[in-house]
């Protein structure tokens, strides 16, 4: 229950009162708000505390024998549905579907050089944080699995105050200037007619404005790559997108751009993964969030930095300032200075993921904003947008006050909760009550900044030019990333039924690499482009393609093993293949026809014993899982081949790339299962590795080891 300490003066103790760790801070100021429902003296009462009896019928003139009308009267009653019709507010205009954690940011390396900012230069510092992802054009029910932009907002609470980074999951975006922003959002979102489609840009509006407003060309060529549909919030890589700046001591100013790199490296689906999940699981992304950091499994990410010095400002071919475009690695080189992990799930999605409220705005002393016009937008419109969500005293809600002192002549408004004690509620004050701090007091001071112009509506000449770095990004892919990119625009195309939209934007692929400009207006039905539009730099950059990115140390941990038993399975294939797997932190789960007891070859009904099914063949699907294995057993497979489930299971997971494992009496079945004739499987102990099918014809305990480190290799789990 609520302690009445404030956090502002009690900072220090609490520090140390909490297991010894600063994130203990964040933890503790929560609690002061957080109430337990599951104390055994709860009893139930009205919100102005009066213990109710009986809250599952309203007062009424009735008898036994006949019910009657109800009374205005009961109080109770009408404050529970009150409360009830009021309980939504209105979701995010954008990022309305959300996930949420608490996590805890250290810093390796003092970044001291460049800032003066405590969470950036002090390594003994534990910073606590609380981090939304999300999806962007979806309403709040949406599935997770769409082919959208991620959104990665992350809130430190410092002791300077809060800083927010309200980034994405690809480094650059649609628009330059923040005026633009309705226009693309419009254009994505359900077309205004009939709503229709939902989390979605497979559709005439959206394509209509991305060959319009060509400075989106480097971005809708993000989107339709593989990074609009990670595996996993923890397989993404984090991006600040926007040009921030930071300060030193010295009063010298360096443009900065922020990213977080995850250790479990980046992953996606396929397609045809992600549009069946988006049916078959819609809260994958988020289950598996909250999944993961119930079992412990922290997600961490690589924090770093690419830094350029203020006076190097005007010499890369484009405007480090325009959000359409990466700082190459190359040229830029990212510093990865810190560590950032996700430990701890909310304890109530409303409160917690729902009320955060995210500023670019809120930045600390050391840290500041560049002329970045998408940047300078922004920040006017957080401010804006949390006053219809949450109101003016947004600020206050648990989730959003910072753990240090907050003191000013702001008063009032809806739902004010801080009672400030005190004669005046203004400065200058004849008491020099709560006065300006001094500079020695680290206050935060704007950077001096030089700006001259012209007043008028107008871009500079760099941010004109749209093209370059679309090709960059495409030159920069694998041939399978490319082969991605080329259907999922064909996908997207097919859906636009206007011939102007899918004609227009066949010839502007054109200006990106006439071979994708080919392939996908083929496929759509457009007129084919015969050359390419604007010519190809042919350069590539590191850092573009996610296969860059399999992991700090490729593994397999925390991923998903479909493992599939009938009755009469091998049960030394069955037990090696679950110890292998819990031995790399991987996550078995056994499958079966039925989810009553399953028996191993040999093993009698009546023994009682038989292994109990995490899931039945129909109560999950193949898509759920990263990977499948199939262990031996006459009558087990016997079954297997004759129930068409289990065969599309293991059909399905060889089309979408899994790693497939099979011992025994299995390898044939998988052969089988996936029309594998030719391919070459093993026939002996040996373990043989083809297109990510692992098998052992004869097993021995190492077989096991083996098929999990092969499989880690094989289909890498993309
Ligand atoms: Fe946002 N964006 N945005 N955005 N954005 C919002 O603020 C906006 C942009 C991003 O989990 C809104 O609190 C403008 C870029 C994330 O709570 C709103 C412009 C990037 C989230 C808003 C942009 C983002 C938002 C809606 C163009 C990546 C979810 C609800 C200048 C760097 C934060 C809210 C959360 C949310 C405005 C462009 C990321 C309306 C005007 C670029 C991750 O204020």
């Amino acid at each position: 229950m609520a302690s009445s300490a404030p956090i502002s003066t009690g900072l220090e103790k609490l520090q140390k009162t909490l297991d010894g760790t600063v994130e203990g801070v964040k933890v503790a100021d929560l609690r002061r708000d957080t109430k337990d429902y599951h104390d055994p003296k709860n009893r139930l009462t009205t919100d102005y505390g009066v213990k109710q009896n009986n809250t599952d019928d309203w007062l009424k003139v009735a008898t036994e024998d006949k019910t009657g009308p109800m009374l205005m009267e009961d109080h109770a009653a009408r404050e529970k549905i009150n409360r009830f019709d009021h309980e939504r507010i209105p979701e995010r205009v954008v990022h309305a579907r959300g996930s949420g954690a608490f996590g805890t940011f250290k810093l390796h390396k003092s970044l001291e050089q460049y800032t003066s900012a405590g969470v950036l230069t002090d390594t003994t510092r534990s910073t606590p944080t609380f981090l939304r992802f999300s999806t962007v054009l979806g309403s709040a029910g949406s599935a997770d699995t769409v082919r959208d932009v991620r959104g990665f907002a992350i809130k430190h609470y410092t002791p300077e105050g809060n800083w927010d980074v309200v980034g994405n999951n690809i480094p650059v975006f649609f628009i330059q200037d923040a005026i633009k922003f309705p226009d693309v959002i419009h254009a994505g979102k359900p077309e205004p007619h009939n709503a229709v489609p939902q989390a979605q840009t497979a559709h005439n509006n959206f394509w209509d404005f991305q060959f319009q407003h060509t400075e989106a060309t480097h971005m809708f060529m993000w989107t339709q790559s593989d990074r609009a549909i990670p595996r996993s919030y923890r397989m993404m890589q984090g991006f600040g997108v926007n040009t921030y700046t930071l300060s030193n001591a010295k009063g010298e100013r360096f443009f900065v751009k922020f990213i977080w790199t995850p250790h479990l490296g980046v992953h996606s689906f396929v397609w045809d993964e992600a549009l069946k999940l988006a049916g078959q699981d819609p809260d994958f992304h988020r289950r598996d969030l909250w999944e993961a950091i119930e079992n412990k499994a922290y997600p961490r990410w690589d924090f770093g930095v690419q830094i350029i010095p203020e006076g190097d400002e005007d010499k890369f071919e484009f405007d480090i300032l325009d959000a359409t475009k990466v700082w190459p690695e190359d040229l830029v080189p990212i510093q990865y200075v810190g560590e950032l992990e996700l430990n701890r799930n909310p304890d109530e999605y409303f409160t917690q993921t729902e009320q955060v409220a995210f500023c670019t705005g809120h930045v600390v002393p050391g840290i500041g904003f560049s002329d970045d016009p998408l940047l300078q937008g922004r920040n006017f419109s957080y401010q804006d947008t949390q006053l219809s969500r949450l109101g003016i005293n947004f600020q206050e809600l648990p989730i959003n006050r910072p753990v240090c002192p907050v003191m000013n002549n702001n008063r009032d408004g809806g739902m004010r909760h801080t009672i400030t004690k005190g004669t005046v509620n203004y400065w200058p004050n004849r008491f020099d009550a709560a006065p300006p701090a001094a500079v020695e007091e680290q206050p935060y001071i704007d950077y001096p900044q030089k700006v001259a112009g012209m007043k008028a509506r107008l871009r500079s000449k760099k941010f004109r030019e749209h093209f370059n770095q679309a090709q960059l990004f495409y030159n920069s892919l694998s041939l399978p990333e490319q082969m991605h990119v080329q259907f999922a625009l064909g996908f997207e195309l097919d859906h636009c039924e206007d011939p102007i939209v899918y004609e227009r934007m066949s010839q502007r692929l054109a200006d990106i690499d006439i071979n994708l400009a080919k392939n996908v207006a083929e496929l759509v039905g457009a007129k084919i482009p015969e050359q390419q539009g604007r010519p190809n730099h042919g350069k590539k950059a590191p850092g573009l393609s996610q296969t860059e990115f399999p992991g700090k140390t490729p593994t397999i941990e925390t991923r998903r093993i479909a493992i599939i038993i009938a009755d009469g399975y091998d049960a030394a294939a069955y037990n090696g293949i679950v110890a292998a797997a819990k031995a790399c932190s991987a996550l078995p789960y056994t499958i079966a026809p039925r989810r009553t007891p399953i028996y191993a070859a040999g093993e009698s009904k009546e023994s009682g014993k038989g292994v109990k099914p995490d899931h039945h063949l129909e109560g999950m699907r193949g898509t759920m899982f990263d990977s499948v294995f199939v262990p031996g057993g006459a009558d087990s497979i016997a079954t297997l081949r004759q129930n068409g489930r289990a065969l599309h299971w293991v059909r399905e997971a060889f089309a979408h790339l899994k790693a497939i494992g099979a011992v025994g009496e299995a390898v044939d079945f998988v052969r089988d299962a996936c029309e594998l004739e030719g391919m070459a499987f093993s026939t002996s102990d040996e373990v043989t590795d083809s297109y990510g099918v692992v098998t052992a014809a004869k097993v021995k305990p190492t077989s096991f080891k083996e098929t999990v480190k092969m499989a880690k290799g094989a289909a890498d789990f993309v």
